[in-house]
């Protein structure tokens, strides 16, 4: 049985009024109708911007008061505070972009800003800081050299960083990628290989490692791009670039952000493999439903029916997850696709990973290659089969669904 993941909620998600581009809010709840709802759905963290709790411009007396009631909120209802983050978006000084604007006075806002979020986070006892670029890019206008535009936003996330480091907090520092929205042409590290590859271009050495890492939302900020985040995903696994939680959500593909509920409009196929992925690779960070009811909803009951769904539904995932990883079936066509390498091939890449003998090994698997009619005979039907099993996994139906199977090498 994979060990269930635990599980937090953007306070955002909570208090949304369901409003969109057409219309206003359709449903007006207070923070502690969901507070309330979160520990009966088995979510035990909570996580805010800024700008959810305190005007940009609120004064030290009136934060520390708020700090205090939203403190005082979440520990009667069971909750702890887990991750922070500046709203370096609605404001509209940040109108041109936040740390990457290019004008200096609106660079020196959002480090200001920013930098007393790091403080302020510290009191609530957050353990992460994600950094979302929400305007770190361009509406289409080229206003800046898209390079310099990257190593302004990422110099001023290091910037924060060091001041946290300075202060003593020993925060983890994520960046959120999405590819645009609200900015029209892009965000800067839109997605989780460039966010990757970012972090480890501008953060190098022992000082920042670990320390800097990428948090996606799945499916949403990948699926609107039309892509699969189960291929992002892998890379951020193996390349260790993972944060210690992923925001979770529903989106219907090539859309802009939909944070619906998990499931609505995706591939549940997709879903399942998030899941299984996260928990093959023994990933026991949290999952953070960064998604909201949608507009129809308009009572506490029904928010409070939707935390239960968020919940419910990573759960079924990870008994599908379970169902997958010990099914007969799967474990056939598993063992077709998960193949030894032969000796020769396996010298071949030995000696790659010690830089020394890659000729005299090459030469030796080629003496020993027949031909590549013979290399295009092997089976690999099993590939197909394995999207049929998924699918019937996902569905439910492994049982009715072995007798597909049947006559096949994994009866
Ligand atoms: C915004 C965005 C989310 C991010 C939030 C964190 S802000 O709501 O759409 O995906 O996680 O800053
Ligand atoms: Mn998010």
């Amino acid at each position: 049985m994979p060990k269930p993941h635990a599980f937090s909620i953007g306070g955002w998600c909570l208090v949304s009024g369901g409003s969109d581009p057409f219309g206003g809010p359709t449903r007006k709840l207070g923070l502690e109708v969901g507070l309330e709802g979160c520990k009966a759905a088995g979510i035990d963290y909570v996580s805010f911007h800024d700008r959810d709790l305190w005007d940009d411009d609120a004064a030290q007396g009136a934060i520390d008061k708020t700090i205090a009631e939203t403190m005082k909120l979440a520990t009667k209802h069971g909750l702890k505070v887990y991750n922070f983050t500046t709203n370096l978006f609605s404001n509209s000084c940040f109108r041109s972009g936040a740390l990457s604007s290019p004008f200096p006075k609106v660079r020196e806002a959002a480090i200001v800003k920013a930098c007393r979020s790091m403080d302020l986070a510290a009191q609530m006892g957050a353990k992460n800081m994600i950094f979302w670029g929400g305007r770190e890019g361009s509406d289409g206008a080229y206003e800046q050299d898209t390079g310099l535009g990257l190593r302004r936003y990422m110099e001023g996330v290091k910037v924060c960083i060091d001041y946290a480091l300075e202060k003593g907090y020993d925060y983890k520092v994520t960046i959120e990628p999405k590819v645009y929205e609200p900015r029209l042409l892009g965000l800067f590290a839109g997605t989780g290989s460039s966010a990757a590859s970012a972090i480890r271009h501008h953060f190098p050495g022992p000082k920042y490692a670990g320390r800097v890492l990428v948090n996606p939302e799945y499916p949403q900020h990948v699926a609107m791009l039309g892509l699969d985040p189960v291929m992002e995903l892998g890379q951020l696994l193996e390349e260790g670039m993972l944060a210690p939680f992923v925001h979770f959500g529903g989106q219907i593909t090539a859309r802009m952000d939909c944070d619906l509920p998990p499931g609505i409009g995706g591939s549940l196929v997709t879903d399942l493999m998030i899941c299984h992925l996260l928990h093959s690779r023994g990933w026991q960070g949290i999952v953070e439903f960064d998604c909201h009811p949608i507009r129809t909803t308009t009572s506490g009951a029904g928010l409070k029916l939707f935390l239960k769904h968020c919940t419910a539904y990573w759960r079924m995932l990870e008994k599908k997850v379970e169902v997958y990883q010990n099914d007969p079936i799967v474990r056939k066509i598993r063992a077709a696709l998960d193949q030894k390498a032969g000796s020769e091939l396996e010298a071949v890449m030995r000696a790659s990973q010690q830089g020394a003998g890659v000729v005299g090994a090459v030469g030796t698997l080629t003496r020993s290659f027949k031909s590549f009619e013979a290399a295009s005979e092997i089976g690999t039907d099993v590939i197909e089969a394995h999207a049929y099993r998924l699918i019937q996994i996902a569905a439910g139906m492994q049982e009715e669904g072995a007798l597909l199977f049947a006559g096949t090498p994994w009866a």
